[in-house]
């Protein structure tokens, strides 16, 4: 890069100065900044690539200091950070105290919304859009929202009310015609623009033969249509859809021609009541291995520059548990044909590509819709088929109802798989799994297991296929301890736990995640201490072995609960709630392990394990002050 243009940006307001070449060599400086610092600390790094010149264009036209830019999941608002007052900290990006990935209120006065989630934007501006009015103030709202984020109800129930309130609201719609993998759905080919061309084309053509062959008038009114050929293209393309919701739609545009863009904010700026402006991206702009695979640059670990792979591990490495989980249930659906598996667009993410490319036919993206794969499974249960439901814990909060309501009520056989379960890292408190064990231990009719490990994971998923009412698993993220895995999973005894190690003197039930620290930690304190501890590995939260509780906790005086969840409500609030209700509490010292009330930082896992206490050394600590107050 020979100019530096960008050290010399030291507030958005220096973007609205700029001429569109000056933008358009920032544009360059910024994606390289971008994909320097990504290829180092991992991130979002084909959204963000893919809107560097629409967030020039934002900036230029719109002055965030008043007007208010609101970015659906955020995931692409890496150059919207490094123009407003970020560049120097930008390499900090998703590292332990650092910058967030994602906006975020706390962090600048330029981010107007804290996100993480997709398809909010609409809402969100659209309540900050009223408030400006009852306020009396003016200034400018946009929400700017992927395609992929489009798939979700929540958008359009913003753009319905939006319609009805004919507030001035700018919505952008960034369309590469990607989610996270291909987007789906039906809206997803009316918003292509192939598509959209192509029967554009053939109307068009076949209204120009019709109209020649009118006699006299006919040319004139050939003639005629071409000049308004913008509002009949407009008209058979997304415009329709938008227009529907009666928003004043403009495009489709070319959303990297920043001169382009900077003249349509103009005059969509100067325009009454709600505004759509559809802008056509590449995902992964600028960056020829994001361009050719977005869906593996999406989101991103560290990579080498140059050529965009990933450093080779040293190491054969063990599979992860979203792999484990999608290998296990093909081979389980190549023996039961009524299995069938749903994803709420993230095939690649929980493990379920596998599935996606083998069994093609019994395989669901939904797009981002996580209440509608919950109701969508229901259905298919009551038809008799039995559908694995694989969502990324966080996610899964979107379907409370839903999975209620739709499922656990009507005692529906549904399997949920809870991917990254627990602390998540670098994604932070929007991501992290922190409160499926609280929010699916209360509903009525659901199973509710946590694995230790691959081979648990594997019958785990054996067992819920073979219940004949809902359950759900939830595991974390990343790699287990690496056991080797099972050829035929053997199922699990509903609600009976695992005695890892027996122990008169003190007593740890832990689940999931935290079993294998335990285990450590209890054989640690026990070679130190000579005291014996001994520790169950609960495998059901719900419904919890009881039995084995009672029989472990004989004797004991003190109880050590882990869990890698919100202590409020999950698994430890489970076991008091058991204990109190048995009498078993007198004499009983607990102490518990698990998250704290409050929302976790983003940062290593390992880092977010220590602070909270969730590592060996925590749980050693814990034991230790257990001995001492017994
Ligand atoms: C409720 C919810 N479900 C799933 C995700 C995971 N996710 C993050 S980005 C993304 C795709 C978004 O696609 P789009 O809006 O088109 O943005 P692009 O990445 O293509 O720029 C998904 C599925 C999420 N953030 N929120």
């Amino acid at each position: 890069m020979t100019s530096d243009l960008l050290s010399t940006i030291t507030s958005p307001q220096d973007i609205q100065n700029c001429s569109i070449k000056d933008m358009e060599a920032l544009a360059l400086e910024i994606r390289d900044l971008i994909i320097g610092t990504i290829s180092k600390t991992g991130g979002h790094l084909a959204p963000s690539l893919g809107v560097v010149d629409l967030t020039l264009a934002l900036l230029h036209m719109f002055d965030p200091e008043k007007d208010k830019i609101i970015w659906d999941v955020g995931h692409q608002a890496y150059a919207y950070k490094i123009l407003t007052g970020r560049r120097h900290n930008f390499e900090t990006i998703r590292q332990y105290q650092g910058l967030s990935g994602f906006p975020s209120l706390r962090e600048s006065r330029f981010d107007h919304f804290g996100v993480g989630h997709s398809s909010t934007s609409i809402s969100a501006g659209l309540g900050q859009a009223v408030a400006r009015d009852l306020q009396g103030r003016d200034h400018k709202v946009l929400a700017v929202i992927g395609d992929g984020s489009m798939t979700a109800g929540l958008a359009y129930e913003g753009l319905n009310q939006a319609g009805g309130l004919d507030r001035d609201f700018m919505v952008i719609l960034n369309d590469n015609e990607m989610s996270i993998s291909k987007n789906v759905g039906a809206l997803s080919s009316f918003f292509s623009r192939k598509l959209a061309d192509q029967r554009y084309m053939r109307i068009r053509n076949e209204l120009k033969s019709w109209l020649e062959t009118i006699p006299r008038i006919g040319e004139d009114l050939v003639n005629y249509a071409r000049k308004s050929e913008d509002s009949l293209k407009s008209f058979f393309t997304a415009g329709m859809l938008f227009e529907a919701f009666k928003f004043t739609y403009v495009g489709p545009i070319n959303g990297h021609n920043i001169r382009q863009l900077t003249k349509v904010f103009e005059q969509a700026a100067a325009l009454k009541g709600p505004v759509l402006i559809h802008t056509l991206t590449t995902k992964g702009k600028g960056y020829p291995p994001a361009e050719k695979n977005p869906t593996f640059f999406h989101g991103v670990g560290s990579f080498e520059p140059e050529s965009g792979k990933k450093p080779s591990p040293s190491l054969a490495q063990a599979p992860n548990y979203s792999k484990v989980f999608g290998r296990t249930l093909c081979r389980l659906a190549g023996e039961q044909d009524a299995i069938v598996a749903i994803s709420a667009a993230m095939p690649e993410g929980t493990g379920l590509d596998c599935f996606r490319d083998t069994f093609p036919e019994r395989f669901f993206d939904v797009g981002i819709c996580e209440q509608h794969a919950v109701t969508f499974a229901a259905g298919l249960a009551t038809q008799g088929f039995r559908p694995v439901v694989a969502i990324y814990s966080t996610f899964l909060q979107r379907s409370f109802d839903q999975l209620i309501h739709d499922v656990c009520l009507q005692n529906l056989p549904v399997v949920f798989c809870l991917d990254r379960g627990g602390l998540v890292g670098e994604d932070g408190p929007t991501h992290h799994g922190a409160f499926d064990l609280s929010f699916l231990r209360l509903i009525p009719n659901l199973t509710l297991m946590a694995p230790k490990d691959e081979p648990e994971l594997q019958s785990m998923l054996v067992t819920a296929l073979a219940l004949p009412g809902p359950a759900a698993i939830r595991y974390p993220r990343g790699r287990g301890p690496g056991l080797p895995l099972q050829d035929s999973p053997p199922p699990l005894e509903i609600g009976r736990g695992e005695q890892l190690r027996l122990g008169k003197d003190l007593m740890i039930l832990a689940v999931g995640s935290l079993v294998n620290p335990a285990l450590q930690a209890a054989s640690d304190m026990e070679q130190a201490t000579g005291k014996r501890i001994g520790l169950l590995n609960a495998r059901f939260i719900k419904p919890l072995p009881e039995q084995e509780i009672i029989e472990a906790l004989d004797g004991s005086s003190g109880l050590l609960i882990l869990e890698e969840n919100t202590l409020s409500g999950g698994f430890s609030s489970a076991i008091l709630e058991f204990l109190s209700d048995h009498n078993l509490l007198s004499g009983l010292r607990i102490k518990r392990l698990g998250l704290p009330d409050r929302f976790i930082e983003h940062g290593p896992v390992e880092q977010l394990h220590r602070n909270t206490g969730l590592d060996v050394q925590g749980i050693k600590q814990a034991l230790q002050e257990l001995l001492e107050a017994v």
